[in-house]
């Protein structure tokens, strides 16, 4: 005789299209959906992350996370524009912005799109060839900067990023690793506004990936499915592997590790976080002031971003990111 128990919905008793064993809980599709935006929502309140009227910017990769971001915030009822930044990563950037603009088109939202080449004179590779450096170093600073522009000159609250509970739980592992304190004490999935840099939330780290591909399953969302072909080498593709075996064989550890550090570490590296309050939210050291060439906050005569894209790109005329004189911005 088998005794193998069906699971149902942990909610209506249906038939159900996921299993999720860190709760020890089944959902049909539309529970499931339902608890994917139930976990936003606690997320956003627990953090306080922001209000019912805030005005919102979501960084848009084309990849699961960013866009299902998009939805569910939109779903609670937000009000959410994207933004697209197109790093010139060959086939993968193309298709990464059209997946973007597929998902804004058809929800009738807001698309912002910035494309670096066109705008500073290079792409990701062309900074990683020149630099010298992993091509995550030029690119992450290339869309920090950008974010920050497009949301202070677009008058936006805050800017709210995809990065669900693997990728907090492998950047936390990698800060254990080496026990950097200042890192430590700056993981925390909201940045408040600062000397002049926007708010920064992290509203999907109650949901892991596996999730975050199921929702887009089920809400019709298409997206980006490679990674990157510029992101090997980078440690935390190993450390979310690493962290993937720790969850099979015990189910929850990825949140238990990431959640009870917020809980219960992070407070103990209050000091290195007061100590590097001293410097910006961006790791540059006060005081600061306009960077020269664009006026982004700076505590250099010119910015990081600015060096590098003189470094570059030396010909390329600075640009001013005022948001409104963009023409390659698509409104909808
Ligand atoms: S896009 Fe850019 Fe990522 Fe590609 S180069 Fe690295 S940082 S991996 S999220
Ligand atoms: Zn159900
Ligand atoms: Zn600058």
């Amino acid at each position: 005789m088998n005794h193998t128990k069906v699971m149902r919905c942990k909610v209506c008793k249906g038939p159900i299209v996921i299993e999720l064993r860190q709760h020890n809980a089944a959902f049909c599709a539309e529970h499931f959906i339902a608890f994917c935006q139930n976990q936003v929502a606690r997320t956003i309140k627990k953090f306080w992350m922001f209000g019912p009227d805030a005005k919102v910017l979501v960084a848009v990769s084309g990849g699961k996370d960013s866009l299902a971001l998009w939805d569910i915030l939109i779903e609670l009822g937000y009000d959410v524009d994207g933004l697209v930044i197109g790093l010139g990563i060959g086939e993968y950037s193309n298709e990464s912005t059209q997946f973007a603009r597929d998902f804004a088109t058809r929800r009738e939202l807001t698309l912002h799109e910035y494309d670096l080449a066109s705008e500073h004179g290079f792409t990701v590779p062309d900074a990683a060839k020149s630099t010298s450096r992993v091509p995550c170093s030029a690119c992450g600073l290339s869309k920090r900067h950008i974010f920050d522009s497009v949301a202070i000159d677009g008058g936006y609250d805050v800017v709210v990023t995809g990065h669900n509970l693997d990728d907090e739980a492998a950047v936390l592992w990698g800060n254990v690793a080496r026990w950097q304190a200042e890192y430590l004490a700056r993981q925390h999935p909201v940045l408040p506004a600062r000397n002049g840099f926007p708010r920064k939330c992290k509203p999907l780290i109650r949901l892991s990936e596996r999730e975050m591909a199921a929702y887009c399953v089920l809400r019709n969302i298409d997206y980006v499915v490679e990674e990157c072909p510029m992101a090997a080498g980078n440690k935390h593709l190993e450390y979310k592997a690493l962290l993937n075996d720790m969850e099979v064989a015990s189910p929850g550890a990825k949140h238990h590790f990431y959640f009870g550090f917020l809980d219960r570490a992070a407070p103990l590296f209050a000091d290195a976080f007061e100590a590097s309050d001293q410097t910006n939210s961006h790791g540059s050291e006060l005081p600061l002031s306009p960077c020269s060439s664009c006026g982004q906050p700076s505590s250099n005569e010119i910015c990081a971003f600015c060096k590098l894209v003189d470094r570059v790109a030396p010909s390329a005329e600075p640009v001013s990111v005022e948001i409104s004189a963009r023409s390659d911005m698509i409104d909808r």
